[in-house]
């Protein structure tokens, strides 16, 4: 019986790639230093895999920022304006790499970013590749093969991943209109064998090819494509042994035809797609070897090892254990590192868990037991058995009165009390804001000196009372700060939080939190989600303390900030044992209360962000109905309790609304600020076209990069969004929080929008 890892977390156990690759971009460390970080993290994935007992390890699963950037180097998908950076002598590939991820300012040379998106349903950020009509690839980067030798070096035979190459295209975008992707396979697939042809110069037997596409809805077309490269790479490559990687789902109504592909693997994901088993059972062709994703990769649960052997055993009865190899359901990528690094988690917790250390166990032990007639007899089987048993029972996870409030719960706690045509006069009247008010998402630079005081605070170094003053002082200049360049309505800058969802998991019932589970989100940056155990309640008040001091040191308007249900629930780990649905409704009462409770501190406008509502949406499209009806019904639970005048916001990130505007305007916030700056404010046509009627602040500079926006550009995006949005309805402010930027970027950039508004709205004087 063989065993798989699909991919390997990269970060580093101690956070070791975040923090060189942080210090190689300020020019503290030289790129071998980096490179020698890199290194060790890589040798010690795989060893760790190696002495666990698994097989197919992978490699190229490593990256210095996203695999998917990765990959448009390798094939030389880069777009044109980067190309005075490769005549630049002085700078490395990995420095165009880098330049292609976070953007290049320097000297007269000002370049953006690429653009980032989510990486299907997960908390993880992708660069997405720019497509553009007739272009032509070329093999560019050997990261691939060198990190294959590397590995072969130190002893450890590995199975290089690369992404296939129509999920590759479809992840992608077309960067121009009335072009299809798919048009370029025929000038990408030469650069697929010429990597490929590499790998099997230097011995590389198995591949891993991910196609996470496969559990989405295919065309046709796609189909065919897919069909055709499976068959050219088997045509030029006989004895490759190729493993299909799908994940994330099942194969749906794609099942048959994907046995038909000419691999050597399937790899199925069997936490999200159990049920598809038995089909595939009955129509596995003799050729085909499948792959059990039973290990779950994005969730922190410790496996059921009697639940995985009833599939395993049942694939084998029926395939023979040479057929079946034991695997994670997708890359540990979304895992944190060792569970061993949690001390102070609480150990009836911490006996439920696994992270991808443990996982990696987890897998090499159920395929020994797959041999094992008499299990019981095993003690690793029986200890998990009782874990299972335990958790079933334990009193830390139900909570009575939580289940009957959420029964209680009627049609009319979703309503606000009334439509928005009414709120919005009164809404203007209460705040007093002029044209194109301005305002920004909430959080402020996190700088080096408060992380360090809330990490002395947590160490025992700094007493709660001197914590708090020091974040007082720091509130204090924020909100000054704004009032003395013009903003209108003001946030108090969240210098208390770690992160938008670890604050809240932290102070709400139900949730454990972790020291040391961090989980990649993007490049270098990294969340820890708190791991959701039992039914949630909210004991006391959350944020007002922050709000209400910081409203008590303005005569402006102060937003209070909070994180909307369905946000916290997705990027949590969640409890497997009930619906996500019903998770989310308690967490949906419990921001109620604290809305209504920030009323009451006389805090006049209220963000209840939700940047994760559109990521949730289910990858198959006949799921959506049924997860935006629970969702939407959330965000409106919490946010309907309050007058009329009181102004609701709500954010979100990288979202693509159009098919799903309606759901966005019954969520009825008041006003709603979106990310918009990267993608041009092409997301504003579905807002247009809808004929959205509440208030929107389309984000006016892209705050995921160090670059500071000139005032023109703003102005352009602000004059392009007058296209879509009547000018009464638009708000001015950046793309999201301003958590990860410097000051000095963030003085700027703020300066100049506030700047921006003021001349619209000497503009729009003259005009009247
Ligand atoms: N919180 C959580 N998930 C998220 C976001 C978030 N997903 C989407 C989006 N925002 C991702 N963006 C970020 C932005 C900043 C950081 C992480 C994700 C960040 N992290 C710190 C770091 O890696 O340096 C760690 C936190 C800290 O030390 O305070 O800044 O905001 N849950
Ligand atoms: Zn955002």
């Amino acid at each position: 019986m063989q065993t798989q890892v699909l991919g390997y977390p990269r970060i580093g156990s101690q956070r070791e790639l975040k923090k060189a690759n942080e210090l190689y971009w300020a020019g503290k460390i030289s790129k071998d230093e980096l490179q020698q970080v890199a290194q060790n993290i890589r040798r010690q994935n795989w060893e760790l895999q190696q002495s666990s007992g698994i097989n197919l390890i992978p490699s190229n699963d490593f990256s210095f920022y996203d695999q998917v950037l990765d990959w448009s180097l390798t094939i030389g998908a880069i777009p044109k304006r980067y190309q005075p950076l490769q005549a630049i002598e002085e700078l490395s590939q990995l420095d165009l790499y880098f330049a292609m991820a976070r953007g290049y300012q320097k000297g007269d040379l000002d370049i953006t970013a690429m653009e980032m998106t989510k990486w299907f349903d997960t908390n993880y950020h992708y660069i997405v590749p720019e497509f553009y009509k007739g272009q032509s690839f070329s093999l560019t980067s050997l990261k691939i093969v060198e990190e294959y030798k590397e590995a072969k070096k130190q002893g450890i035979e590995t199975k290089p991943v690369i992404l296939g190459l129509v999920s590759y295209l479809l992840l992608g975008k077309a960067k121009e209109e009335d072009f299809n992707v798919l048009s370029l396979v025929d000038s990408l697939l030469p650069v697929y064998v010429d990597v490929i042809k590499r790998l099997v110069d230097e011995g590389v037997e198995y591949i891993q090819i991910d196609e996470p596409f496969l559990v989405l809805d295919l065309t046709v077309e796609q189909k065919a494509v897919i069909t055709s490269f499976y068959h050219e790479i088997q045509a030029r490559f006989p004895k490759l042994k190729v493993i299909l990687a799908t994940y994330f789902g099942d194969l749906g109504e794609c099942t048959t035809w994907a046995l038909s592909l000419p691999v050597e693997v399937l790899h199925l994901d069997l936490i999200r797609g159990e049920e598809q088993l038995d089909k595939i059972l009955n129509e596995v062709p003799l050729s085909l070897k499948l792959s059990l994703g039973v290990v779950d990769g994005r969730n922190i649960w410790k496996n059921d090892y009697q639940k995985s052997l009833i599939l395993v055993d049942k694939a084998v009865q029926k395939l023979g254990s040479d057929r079946v190899i034991v695997a994670t359901s997708c890359s540990l990528l979304h895992s944190p590192f060792d569970l061993a690094s949690e001390i102070k988690l609480s150990s009836e917790i911490k006996q439920w868990l696994a992270f991808a250390k443990q996982k990696v166990n987890e897998v090499s032990e159920l395929a020994k037991l797959v041999h094992i007639a008499d299990r019981e007899s095993v003690d690793y089987y029986r200890d998990n058995k009782l874990v299972h048993t335990n958790k079933r029972e334990s009193k830390l996870i139900h909570n009575t009165s939580v289940k009957q409030r959420v029964k209680g719960i009627t049609e009319s706690d979703s309503n606000r009390k009334d439509t928005f045509s009414i709120r919005q006069p009164l809404q203007h009247k209460a705040l007093e804001l002029p044209l194109f008010p301005t305002t920004t998402i909430g959080s402020f630079p996190q700088t080096t000196e408060v992380r360090q005081w809330r990490a002395k605070f947590k160490k025992g170094e700094l007493s709660a009372q001197e914590y708090e003053q020091l974040l007082k002082e720091e509130t204090a200049r924020a909100i000054h700060w704004q009032e003395e360049i013009g903003l209108d309505v003001l946030v108090h800058g969240e210098f208390e939080r770690n992160d938008m969802v670890e604050y809240f998991g932290e102070q709400l019932e139900g949730f454990a939190f972790t020291q040391n589970g961090w989980v990649q989100s993007y490049g270098s940056r990294c969340v820890k989600p708190p791991v959701i155990y039992g039914d949630v309640y909210r004991s006391k008040p959350l944020t007002v303390f922050w709000s209400a001091y910081a409203q008590s040191i303005t005569s402006k308007l102060v937003k209070g900030m909070l994180t909307g249900p369905v946000t916290i629930l997705q990027w949590s780990f969640v409890r497997n044992d009930i619906p996500r649905s019903e998770t989310c409704t308690q967490i949906a009462l419990a921001i109620r209360d604290e809305v209504l409770d920030l009323e009451k501190a006389n805090i006049q406008v209220i963000q209840i962000d939700e940047p994760a509502i559109r990521e949730g949406l289910p990858l198959r499209k006949a799921e959506w109905a049924s997860y935006l009806d629970w969702a939407v019904r959330a965000f409106r639970l919490s946010a309907a309790g309050v007058k009329n005048e009181t102004q609701i916001h709500t954010h979100m990130c990288y979202s693509e609304f159009n098919d799903i505007i309606e759901h966005i305007a019954a969520m009825d916030a008041d006003v709603i600020t979106i990310e918009c700056s990267r993608s041009q404010m092409d997301l504003l046509d579905a807002f247009a076209e809808f004929n959205y009627p509440n208030e929107i602040g389309p984000g006016v500079y892209d705050i995921h990069s160090p670059r500071v926006p000139k005032e023109e550009e703003m102005l352009h995006l602000i004059k392009k969004a007058e296209n879509f949005i009547p000018s009464k309805q638009l708000w001015i402010n950046p793309d999201c929080g301003l958590k990860t930027r410097h000051w000095d970027e963030t003085e700027k950039a703020l300066i100049a929008m506030v700047h921006v508004a003021k001349r619209l709205r000497k503009e729009s004087l003259v005009e009247a």
